[in-house]
């Protein structure tokens, strides 16, 4: 016997291998199970997707896909399998040959290039990096007042282990020229209609050869899931998602700054320290938005869970942040009094989640507890949102209510 489930996930890779003659609508298979997040119209369905387990549908043109938060409590790395997905363009690759797939640098460089994958190959040797991936909204569906934007949960971050060649390698290789700026980044996906703006980042030259930022082609010791970018992304340790371009496909060296829709309209954060304004104002100055803001989770248990009263309980989660790394995180079982340390796990690196241990005895009743991390750079999480209109960079305290029984 062959389970539905599977009969369903042959038929979804067999679509997005072969070529030609596809719909998104046909890929999707709408799993029985809703979920309801945690906030006003939080009804969700859970779809299943070619390559992925079923997940907290947001959108299906294009596909935007949350991560259901208990998958953080079974490893420090998410499933590929479980990866949340974020598309802004409706019209995504459906066939990619990675034989004939090309990448091309262009613009300020001395020799411009058009790499297959065995050429991005043969560049560098292969480097790693254990990197936390995160949509700049995720969380947004929390916020008072609420706005506009696809409204998340806690579920548009994962973390990864990326393999790949580093960025610099390639400029290097294309030779940047004297007076680059930034370089800019473009994927294969594009939009359904022409007035759409298509979906194009950048970065500063500097950042872009920093070493770090890579050019991704593994996820977890397998091949990019195609959902999120097969067969390379760009992976930019420490800043948020909307610069991890998918299916990438052009590298442009420029001479100033991208002046288009995504980088001077959209993905902009308040010119302040708090990236913040008074709840519902707008930002008069605004910079495109960067390096997460530091964040901590309890993952051992949920919201609304019952756990047993008077006996030793695990209580377990992970933390990041921009890639100052992880110098301690407390957690509190009585609403924020008191505040105990915790044990931190294994280091994967500055740029991943870091796990978190400690034990809690609660007496019978309603427990209310909090988590709070601090980076190496000195820098907290805060007791209250940091409000922007765009609802980006959400790194409160959370608060996790429970009963003992
Ligand atoms: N080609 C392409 N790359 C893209 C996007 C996109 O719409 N198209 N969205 C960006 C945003 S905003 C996010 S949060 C991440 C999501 O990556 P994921 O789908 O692998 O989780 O992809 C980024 N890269
Ligand atoms: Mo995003």
């Amino acid at each position: 016997m062959i389970s539905r489930r599977e009969v369903l996930k042959s038929a979804g890779v067999a679509a997005l291998g072969a070529a030609g003659g596809l719909s998104l609508s046909g890929l999707a298979a709408r799993a029985a199970e809703t979920i309801t997040l945690p906030f006003g119209n939080g009804e969700r369905e859970l779809v299943k997707y070619p390559g992925k387990r079923p997940l907290i549908s947001l959108t299906a043109r294009p596909p935007q896909l949350e991560t259901p938060f208990s998958v953080f409590n079974e490893s420090l790395l998410t499933p590929n399998d479980a990866f949340f997905v974020r598309y802004h363009l409706a019209d995504i690759p459906l066939d990619i040959d990675p034989q004939t797939y090309r990448i091309d640098v262009k613009g300020l460089v001395d020799k411009p290039l058009s790499l297959s994958l065995d050429d991005l190959k043969s560049i560098h040797d292969p480097v790693e990096i254990v990197a936390a991936h995160q949509c700049s909204g995720n969380s947004r569906g929390f916020f008072e007042p609420r706005m506009a934007g696809g409204q998340s949960a806690n579920g548009a971050m994962g973390n990864a282990r990326w393999k790949g060649v580093p960025l610099k390698a390639v400029l290097d290789k294309a030779g940047v020229k004297a007076g680059a700026v930034q370089v800019s980044f473009g994927g294969l996906d594009g939009p359904a209609l022409p007035e759409t703006p298509d979906f194009a980042k950048a970065l500063d030259v500097d950042h872009a050869r920093d070493g770090e930022v890579m050019i991704a082609y593994g996820m977890n010791g397998e091949d990019l899931p195609w959902l999120n970018g097969f067969p390379v992304r760009l992976v930019v340790p420490g800043w948020y998602g909307t610069y991890w371009v998918k299916h990438l496909n052009e590298i442009t060296v420029l001479d100033k700054p991208l002046d288009n829709f995504w980088m001077m309209k959209a993905y902009r954060i308040p010119d302040n320290d708090c990236a913040c304004t008074e709840p519902g104002e707008l930002a008069k100055k605004t910079v495109p938005i960067n390096k997460f803001t530091i964040r901590s989770f309890i993952t051992s248990v949920l919201d609304g869970d019952k756990v047993h009263a008077d006996v030793d309980l695990k209580l377990r989660g992970f933390a990041f942040d921009g890639g100052s790394g992880i110098k301690e995180v407390s957690v509190s079982v009585d609403g924020g009094n008191t505040w105990q340390p915790t044990k931190l796990g294994e280091d994967l690196g500055k740029y991943s989640f870091r796990e978190w241990t400690s034990t809690a005895n609660l007496a019978k009743g309603d427990h209310t507890l909090m988590v709070r991390a601090t980076g190496n750079d000195g820098k907290t999480q805060p007791d209250k949102p940091l409000w922007n209109q765009s609802g980006y960079m959400r790194n409160v305290v959370e608060v996790t209510k429970i009963v003992a029984v």
